[in-house]
C-alpha cells in the first residue's frame, strides 16, 4: 500500500524531527497522570461567535460538567469557527473571555479539564488542510448548518463557511478523542468527521480513534422562542428568540412571558404544540423533573401561570451561574493562567498527532 512505501521510519527509532511543535511539547514537559491515561478523552467545544444561550448550556455544557471525573477532558474554546460569519474582531475578544469566564461558571473545572483556545494551539489549522484533500465537496454542500447559514439574508458565503465542517474534524481528530459531547444540531458534522478519520485511515493506515458521539436526551435541542421549528441560535437576530446565559431576571420573564405558544391552553407535549413542547424541554432539562411530573402539575394552570412558573425556575438556576461569572471576568489573571496551563496540555497531544499524520501522508521530518 502507498503508506507503507512512504512510510519514513520513525517508529522503528529515528530521532523525532525538530519542529516548532514538538519543541513546545518538550520545553513544556507535559506528562499526563497515570490516572488521566486511563480514562476516555472527551473533546468538546463552543465557539465565541454571540453571547452563549440556553440551548448551548441545556444541549452542551450542563452535560460536559458532569463528565469531569470520568474522562480526560478537553474543552477548546472554539475561536477560530467564529469568524465563517462576519464579525467585529474586538467584539470576538470580549465575547472570547466572556465564554471562557462562562465556561468556568457553568462547573467546567479548570483543575479538572483543559480549556484552552483553538487559536492558541498550533495544529487545527494545519491538519484541517490535510483532512479538506480527502473530503469530497459534495459532503460540505449537503450539511444542514451550511445551507441555513448561506440561505440567510445578506450572507457571506466564504469557503470558511463551507469547510467549517473539516475544521471540526480536526478539532477532534488531533486529540484522537473517544467521545464529543453536543447538541443534536451538531450530529451531521460528527457524523461527517467519523467518515474523515475512516478514509485517512484507509488511504494511509490506522491512525485516528473513530470518534462516537454523545448526545444527551435533556435539552438535546433547544428551539427558538419565537419559532419553535428552529434551533435558538446565539446568532438569532431577534433578541426574543434566544434566552442568554446572562440576561437578566427581567429580561428572561419578558422572554418567556412572549414565546409562542399553540391554540388551546392546556399545558401538555403534542405533536401539534411545538411552542408549548420547547418550554416543558426546557423546564424539564433546568429542573431536571420528567415532562410527565410537569403534565400533572401544571394540568390545571393555563399557559401564563406556566410560563410564570418557567421564568421563576429559569431565574432561580441562572442567579449563582451569574455571580460566579461576574467574579470571574474581573479576574483576567486567573483566566490566563487556565488558558496556559490548558494550551500546554494540549499543545502536547496535538502535535504528537499531528507529526504522526505527516508522517504517514508522507511528508519529509522537519530536519533539526
Ligand atoms: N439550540 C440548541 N440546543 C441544544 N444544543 C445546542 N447547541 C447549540 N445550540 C443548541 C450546542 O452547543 C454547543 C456549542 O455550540 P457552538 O457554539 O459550537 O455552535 P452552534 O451549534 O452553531 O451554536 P449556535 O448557538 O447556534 O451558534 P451560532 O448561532 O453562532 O451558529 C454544541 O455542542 C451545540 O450542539
Amino acid at each position: 500500500m502507498a503508506a507503507k512505501t512512504i512510510d519514513t521510519g520513525v517508529r522503528t527509532g529515528n530521532p523525532t524531527p525538530e519542529t516548532a511543535c514538538n519543541f513546545q511539547a518538550r520545553t513544556l514537559n507535559f506528562r499526563p497522570s497515570m490516572s488521566d491515561k486511563q480514562k476516555p478523552l472527551i473533546l468538546t467545544g463552543a465557539k465565541p461567535s454571540g453571547e452563549l444561550t440556553l440551548g448551548n448550556y441545556l444541549g452542551a455544557i450542563k452535560n460536559w460538567a458532569v463528565m469531569l471525573d470520568q474522562y480526560e477532558c478537553f474543552f477548546p474554546i472554539v475561536d477560530l469557527h467564529a469568524i465563517t460569519v462576519r464579525y467585529v474582531p474586538a467584539e470576538l475578544r470580549r465575547r472570547t473571555y466572556q465564554c471562557l469566564a462562562q465556561y468556568i461558571a457553568c462547573g467546567l473545572d479548570p483543575e479538572k479539564s483543559h480549556i484552552f483556545l483553538q487559536s492558541h494551539v498550533t495544529g487545527h489549522t494545519e491538519l484541517s488542510w490535510i483532512l479538506s484533500c480527502l473530503t469530497p465537496v459534495g459532503d460540505l454542500h449537503r450539511m444542514t448548518q451550511f445551507k441555513e447559514k448561506a440561505a440567510k439574508p445578506g450572507a457571506s458565503v466564504n469557503a470558511g463557511l463551507l469547510f467549517y465542517p473539516v475544521l471540526m474534524a480536526a478539532d477532534i481528530l488531533l486529540y484522537n478523542a473517544d467521545r464529543v459531547p453536543v447538541g443534536e444540531d451538531q450530529k451531521q458534522h460528527l457524523e461527517l468527521a467519523r467518515n474523515i478519520a475512516q478514509r485517512f485511515n484507509q488511504t494511509y493506515s490506522e491512525t485516528f480513534n473513530i470518534p462516537e458521539p454523545f448526545i444527551s436526551k435533556a435539552g438535546a435541542r433547544v428551539m427558538s422562542l419565537q419559532d419553535p421549528e428552529k434551533k435558538m441560535s446565539k446568532s438569532d437576530e431577534n433578541p426574543g428568540e434566544a434566552i442568554l446565559l446572562l440576561d437578566s431576571p427581567k429580561e428572561i420573564r419578558k422572554k418567556i412571558l412572549s414565546a409562542v405558544t399553540d391554540s388551546g391552553r392546556e399545558v401538555r407535549m403534542a405533536e401539534d404544540k411545538p411552542g408549548i413542547g420547547n418550554l416543558l424541554n426546557i423546564f424539564s432539562a433546568v429542573t431536571d423533573r420528567s415532562i410527565e411530573e410537569l403534565e400533572k402539575e401544571f394540568a390545571e394552570s393555563g399557559y401564563g401561570e406556566f410560563k410564570n412558573a418557567l421564568a421563576d425556575a429559569l431565574i432561580a438556576k441562572l442567579e449563582p451561574f451569574q455571580e460566579r461569572y461576574r467574579r470571574l471576568i474581573e479576574d483576567k489573571t486567573y483566566m490566563h493562567r487556565v488558558l496556559k496551563e490548558g494550551t500546554e496540555v494540549a499543545q502536547a497531544r496535538a502535535c504528537k498527532t499531528l507529526s504522526k499524520v505527516y508522517r504517514k501522508a508522507g511528508f519529509i521530518e522537519r530536519l533539526r
